[in-house]
């Protein structure tokens, strides 16, 4: 057994940190999990764990390492800055992250999708072309089961890892034969003290790849230093291996799929869908045999999920847009001009930052909750906006003002918490507003 007697602690009893204790016990190791939460939180379970041989130390005791550790597995989620950390540094045990434990115990391949966008439909859309030609793939990671409880598993063939930067943090030999990035945008400032220093934790992605590996990359954005075999997509015009053209997804110029026939709606989705393709057929999956699944596959919920099409106006819910950058990706993804359903939680973002974008895709605004007259300050002047004092109140208006043809996006940009408990909430009642819209022509599908 490959940890038999070591002695490992694990930093945090969440998801992740309970999965590595579990493989770390399988593997024969002593193990104790340490979470600065106090006890009280975690009565349920550390009983459980305690039967099968997993101690836990909490609150302030955690802080207190024991000196004769073998190896530190951190969760994802506890940054080295925390005294936690900083505390199991001092005791000169090396340290490596979930995934990275995760790896060096599993040796089924891999494939790792980071991105700051579109890596959930990525990851899922991908499991899913993976099991549809006889793959047994298993969605895991930042998404779906942490990679520890996967190692597990004896049911996968092939692991499909959603990975984020706190995760790529502390790797070491951590090498996805295919590696994908969607994107790159500012996010958890609150960790980072720079965007560099977050963009090279998920460049971290590429690092032990070799040239028989392959890196799936968006061609607008091709991170440097690259080894292994780099395909390119882009739903924009980039010059790539992928591209996108009249709703048809093109590889190296032949027609592979009519993507506006499938379920997925906006450009941002297409090149989800592109990097899926890349991905599966990197694993060995033919072109020929991925169309089907590609078309059956639908939208995570609340991520541009198509809803329903009344009288020719196709309604898109997008309740996951929780922050401007969000917004800003699914109206790019627009073909036309929409009618936008926007606001909610006043949480202090410059709406200004993407007043261009607004206007070069939207031909009316809605504005809903507390940020409402924020956001008609900063657009009404270049663009038609309009207050709503009610979500149902804006799905009206914005099925009043559509024209046949036309989506109306409702893509809030902000949280929802002054209006519902969450974005799965808010989501639910958009589309049950749609649900009651009556058509005035054709038949709701
Ligand atoms: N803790 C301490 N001391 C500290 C800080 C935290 O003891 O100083 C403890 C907390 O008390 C808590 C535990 O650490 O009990 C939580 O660890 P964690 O935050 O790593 O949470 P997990 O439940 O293990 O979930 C993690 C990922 N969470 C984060 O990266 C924040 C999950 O991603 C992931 O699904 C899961 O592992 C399984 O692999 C969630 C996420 O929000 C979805 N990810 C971020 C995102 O998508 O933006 C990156």
């Amino acid at each position: 057994m490959k940890d038999q007697g070591k002695k490992i602690a694990v930093l945090g009893g969440g998801a992740s940190g309970i999965a590595a204790a579990r493989l770390a016990l399988a593997g024969g190791a002593l193990v104790c999990i340490f979470d600065t939460a106090e006890a009280e939180r975690f009565s349920d379970t550390r009983e459980d764990l305690r039967v099968v041989g997993i101690e836990m130390c909490c609150g302030s005791e955690a802080l207190k390492a024991p000196v004769d550790v073998d190896l530190i597995v951190v969760s994802p989620g506890i940054d080295r800055e925390t005294d936690l950390v900083k505390s199991f540094l001092a005791t000169g045990a090396s340290m490596i992250s979930e995934i990275e434990f995760a790896f060096q115990r599993d040796d089924r391949p891999v494939v790792a999708i980071t991105g700051t966008n579109g890596k959930t439909t990525t990851t899922e859309l991908l499991t899913h072309l993976l099991n549809a030609n006889g793959k047994r793939a298993v969605a895991a990671g930042n998404y779906g089961k942490a990679y520890s409880e996967v190692a597990l598993e004896d049911a996968w063939d092939v692991v499909v890892l959603e990975v984020s930067s706190f995760q790529l943090e502390e790797i070491d030999r951590f090498c996805p034969q295919v590696s994908v990035w969607m994107n790159f945008a500012p996010d958890h400032m609150d960790r980072y003290h720079s965007l560099d220093e977050y963009r090279r934790a998920k460049l971290r992605i590429f690092e032990n790849q070799s040239a028989q590996d392959t890196a799936i990359v968006n061609a607008e954005d091709v991170p440097e230093g690259i080894v292994a075999q780099t395909v390119r997509f882009s739903a924009f015009g980039a010059q790539a291996d992928f591209t996108y053209e009249a709703g048809e997804i093109f590889y190296h110029g032949k027609a592979l799929v009519d993507f506006t026939s499938g379920k997925l709606h906006g450009r941002h989705n297409a090149e989800n869908m592109m990097a899926a393709m890349a991905a599966a057929h990197a694993m060995g999956i033919v072109f020929e045999d991925m169309n089907d699944a590609l078309l059956e596959y639908e939208a995570p919920a609340h991520r541009c999920e198509k809803v329903a099409e009344i009288d020719g106006v196709v309604f898109v819910n997008d309740s996951k847009a929780t922050n401007l950058h969000a917004l800003e990706s699914s109206l790019r993804g627009q073909d036309e001009k929409v009618v936008l359903i926007v606001g909610g939680k006043n949480k202090g973002l410059d709406y200004s930052e993407i007043t261009e974008r607004v206007t070069a895709h939207v031909d009316q605004v809605l504005a809903i909750g507390e940020v409402a007259d924020s956001i008609l300050a900063v657009w009404q002047d270049q663009v038609p906006c309009q207050k709503a004092d009610s979500l149902q109140q804006a799905v009206e208006s914005a099925f009043k003002a559509a024209r046949s043809g036309q989506v109306v996006l409702f893509s809030p940009g902000t949280s929802s918490f002054d209006m519902f408990s969450g974005y799965v909430e808010r989501g639910e009642c958009f589309k049950n507003f749609v649900k009651q819209i009556k058509p005035q022509i054709g038949e709701q599908v």
